[in-house]
């Protein structure tokens, strides 16, 4: 059963013209460990309140690598759901949706009526920007128009295509920052849109850019997104970029190890708008991360989590969740598209080996049953380019695992679906979620007054290979985890307690 509009009825909650407030009791606990060796687990509970904005802006989002597959794509998507369009394949007519997209396609369970479950999109949990009404606009190195490019990404069916034309035509990349020295030589072709300039001048030009979007489309907020090529990981050392100091002045000095990516990230900072990083690179420097934390800007990242990487994130946190010890996985993939082709050199591609590596850690970490001190599967990541495939990703992958008694059991699996697909819908949530997070206030009890959450946006980590965490936040992987994380903070802003599966009114 699904409930597309609720209130939540409770003493707890306040739903006011212009916002909805909560008290919320969090119930966690407090562990402590005796000199005797013996530890004691304190249940704790704090009180916290929320108020969540719920009047919703006009958002403008802002794409660096607009004109690439999944900036086309995404785009497109947009546009086809929000004017209707139908196209006939083989198969028949087929009509626009959001599939994929956690916030316009998935539910959360809500209760139980009358033996039944009861359960509410996920958009209608709290206020949230429809993708429809995004203004779309950004940055490409190639100056091709939104059409042409669309074209060349060979993602969507041709019939689509041509209907999307007239809309996508007139829309133009502005020129983007290039960098030979961080992304594929194999990408100088397509570089003929660029911005001229010191690293200081680059700067200073997106944030002119984001301001004119801001005024020519009359925009309420904006959001910019890298979805722009893997660059290389840079440099990162004392003086250069370990604090904003440092990382300003290493912009002033037009030092070379100023990423692109970066550059982006400090102009959308310094114009008080959140960057969030759909790439494995480190943007996100030391310097980079305190300037957001003193401007109070939500930066987030990094690298989406389609494919492999999520089933990777389920299976993996099955077995070891079953008291299985995976001790080997084997991840193979050949894609075409250009993604697969700057993924061709060596310093890309290191890139993107380490944020597809990491993603077990917690798992393994959280079962030293299975795995004694510093032990971890072996865990192999190729990539390789095949161009013929194009943007339908092929990935294999094989986990081995040691079960009773000394057995084994391997689990081969093979995955083949158009990557800019999967990628779309996850930079719409990225979007709608992070501009939601603007507008929701928290304080403790022992706090004076209500204020934004932490600029780190570790919420968004269900959508991301490597979330980025604040020092000292525990990384988490395991996709329920953060799904879970992510639904429960949302259903604490309306007072509703985090969905914890008893079901004790069946049991007694
Ligand atoms: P793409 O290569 O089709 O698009 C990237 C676009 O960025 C290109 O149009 C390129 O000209 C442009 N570009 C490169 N450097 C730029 C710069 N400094 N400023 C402005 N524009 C720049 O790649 P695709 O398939 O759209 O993927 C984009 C990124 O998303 C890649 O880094 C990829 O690794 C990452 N990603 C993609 C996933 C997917 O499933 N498609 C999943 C996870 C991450
Ligand atoms: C080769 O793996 C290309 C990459 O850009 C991936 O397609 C992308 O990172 C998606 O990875 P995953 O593991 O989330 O499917």
């Amino acid at each position: 059963m699904l409930i597309e509009n609720f209130k939540v009825n409770s003493p707890n909650v306040e739903y006011e013209n212009d916002a909805i407030r909560s008290t919320y009791s969090y119930e966690s606990t407090d562990l402590t460990h005796e000199d005797d060796g013996k530890w004691t687990i304190t249940p704790t509970s704090t009180e916290y309140q929320f108020r969540t904005a719920t009047q919703l802006p006009k958002l403008g989002v802002m794409l660096v690598g607009w004109g690439g597959n999944n900036g086309t794509t995404v785009t497109a998507g947009c546009l086809a759901n929000k004017h209707g369009i139908t196209w006939m394949t083989k198969e028949g007519l087929k009509k626009p949706n959001y599939w994929g997209s956690l916030t316009q396609a998935a539910t959360c369970r809500v209760g139980n009526y009358r033996g039944e479950e009861a359960y509410t999109p996920f958009s209608s949990l709290l206020p949230m920007v429809h993708p429809n009404n995004i203004v779309w606009g950004g940055w490409d190195i190639s100056g091709l128009n939104l059409a042409d490019a669309m074209e060349r990404a060979q993602v969507l069916d041709f019939e689509l295509q041509r209907q999307l034309v007239p809309y996508m035509k007139e829309m133009t990349p502005l020129p983007g920052i290039y960098d030979p020295d961080f992304i594929a030589a194999n990408q100088d072709t397509r570089a003929d849109n660029v911005i001229k300039g010191s690293r200081r001048e680059q700067m200073e030009t997106i944030r002119h850019d984001i301001r004119s979007f801001k005024q020519q489309h009359q925009v309420d907020r904006v959001i910019v997104l890298w979805t722009a090529n893997t660059e290389r990981y840079s440099e990162v050392a004392e003086g250069l970029n370990d604090t904003t100091e440092a990382f300003l002045s290493s912009i002033d000095n037009d030092d070379s190890e100023v990423a692109p990516s970066s550059i982006y990230a400090a102009a959308s900072i310094l114009e008080g708008v959140p960057f969030i990083n759909g790439s494995p690179q480190n943007t996100f420097v030391p310097g980079l991360i305190d300037m957001a934390i003193e401007k109070g800007v939500l930066i987030g990242g990094d690298d989406f989590k389609s494919g492999q990487t999520k089933i990777k994130s389920v299976l993996v946190d099955f077995l070891v969740g079953a008291g299985l010890k995976p001790t080997s996985i084997v991840s193979y993939n050949h894609l075409g598209n250009n993604d697969g082709m700057n993924l061709s050199a060596p310093q890309t591609f290191r890139s993107k080996e380490i944020s597809k590596s990491n993603v077990v850690d917690d798992m393994v970490n959280s079962n030293s049953i299975l795995y004694s001190s510093g032990e971890h599967p072996d865990h192999v990541v190729v990539i390789k380019y095949v161009p013929y495939v194009a943007d339908s990703k092929r990935a294999m992958d094989e986990y081995t695992s040691e079960i009773f008694m000394g057995g084994r059991n391997t689990i081969a699996l093979h995955n083949t679906c158009e990557d800019s697909l999967l990628a779309a819908p996850i930079i719409l949530d990225l979007a709608i979620l992070t501009e939601l997070l603007t507008r929701i206030e928290v304080k403790r009890d022992d706090q004076e007054d209500l204020h934004a959450m932490h600029p780190v946006a570790v919420l968004l980590s269900y959508l991301t290979k490597a979330p980025l965490v604040p020092d000292g936040t525990p990384v988490i992987n395991a996709l329920a985890r953060q799904r879970a994380m992510l639904e429960n903070v949302m259903r604490a802003c309306i007072g509703l307690p985090p969905d914890n599966n008893m079901m004790l009114e069946f049991k007694v």
